[in-house]
């Protein structure tokens, strides 16, 4: 990486890298120099990001833009640029590089109380409404059809007929609930195609741990890994985080008597959100924030599985039945959402 680290122009001289943080997707290292600087540096993952360039074009302009709006230059990342004035350094492999200023917060896995899940509600509801106003068609689609259930369906049933690693037999069970709930699957795409719920600028990988929250005032500080922001609905961003944060246990806990899904911390996450969006969601996208914690659970679950029998080549595996573990949470905390599902439904009328 070092030609890497030499191609940003950094304060001072750089006298440590350090791997850094649990990101699935790409490879981040914490870089410090000889005048106290800290830095981001990371690898990006152009299996899964095929387009680093538009990429960086949209994490660029979308951080420049809500700088230019508000007082706090905390409230989005800031990206250095190469010596020749690029946001991105390419290196002799090919390898794409970004390095931006290390902020002095910190991410959190699962939440510690309550007020630090509603803190990151807000947050994530803030970067949507700062956002309500920029041009969403000028912004690249870093994956195509990332939320698209309807497509991660064919794509699972494609990985089911390849059975590639002929790990097929060991997870029928799990095929059979994917399958049961594919028509239930479609609603939110659906959704998309006839209009009724808005396009937006939306992060799209709304996890607690891709916000930075400030250590002394216990407030998200702003959202980082942008690298899957562009148009989609906002009820994904909630979708996603309820998914991650709803709960007290890992994203690939073992045992699954400890993954339950959690209403008191998915009311607290829709009180935030909702107040962070100040009132910029309509009626039909209050309506719609259950089917996104479910459906976004779901998805999320079909993507594991998915890699799982591909072999695991998206997403960072520390052992070889992770993604599988990974995925039976999921499914464990779908099932929990049916079975919650008319309280899930009165929370939101409780704040609409
Ligand atoms: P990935 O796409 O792999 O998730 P992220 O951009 O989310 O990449 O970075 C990975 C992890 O690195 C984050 O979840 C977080 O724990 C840590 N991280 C990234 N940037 C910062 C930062 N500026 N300050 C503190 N931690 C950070
Ligand atoms: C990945 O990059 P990271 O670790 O924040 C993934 C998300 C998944 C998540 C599951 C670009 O997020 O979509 O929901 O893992 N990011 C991408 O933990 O696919
Ligand atoms: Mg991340």
């Amino acid at each position: 990486m070092e030609p890497a680290v030499y191609a940003f122009c950094l304060r001072g001289e750089p006298v440590r890298c350090v791997p850094f943080g649990h990101g699935h997707i790409n490879s981040t290292f914490k870089i410090e120099t000889d005048q106290g600087a800290e830095y981001v540096l990371q690898r990006i993952n152009t299996y899964v990001f095929r387009d680093p360039v538009g990429l960086m074009n949209n994490a660029g302009t979308i951080t420049d833009y809500i700088r230019s709006r508000v007082d706090d230059p905390r409230l989005a990342l800031h990206f250095l640029t190469t010596k020749d004035g690029k946001f991105y350094y390419k290196d002799e492999k090919g390898e794409f590089w970004r390095m931006y200023d290390f902020v002095g917060g910190f991410c959190l896995d699962t939440p510690a109380c309550e007020g630090d899940f509603y803190q990151s509600a807000l947050a994530f509801g803030r970067f949507q409404q700062m956002l309500s106003e920029f041009p969403a068609e000028t912004l690249t689609e870093t994956i195509p059809e990332f939320h698209n259930t309807i497509d991660r369906y064919r794509q699972f049933k494609e990985s089911v007929a390849a059975d590639r690693m002929g790990r097929l037999a060991g997870v029928r069970d799990d095929v059979e609930f994917l399958m049961a709930r594919e028509e239930m699957g479609s609603r939110l795409q659906r959704q998309r195609v006839a209009g009724t719920l808005p396009l937006r600028v939306t992060h799209n990988d709304t996890k607690l741990n891709n916000i930075l929250i400030d250590r002394a005032t216990g407030e998200g500080i702003c959202v980082i890994d942008l690298d899957t922001t562009m148009p989609g609905l906002s009820i994904y961003d909630f979708g996603d985080s309820i998914r991650f944060g709803a709960n007290h246990s890992a994203e690939d806990e073992k045992d699954l008597s400890k993954v339950n899904f959690d209403i008191d911390l998915y009311e607290c996450y829709t009180r935030g959100f909702i107040e962070g969006a100040a009132g910029g969601l309509t009626d039909a996208e209050l309506e719609y924030l259950p089917w996104g914690a479910r459906l976004m659970t779901l998805e999320c679950g079909i993507r594991f599985l998915t890699d799982y029998l591909d072999g695991d080549h998206y997403f960072r595996i520390h052992y070889p039945e992770q993604n599988l573990d990974r995925c039976r949470t999921q499914f464990k905390l779908v099932k929990d959402m049916e079975e919650q599902w008319d309280a899930m439904a009165a929370v939101i009328e409780k704040y609409m």
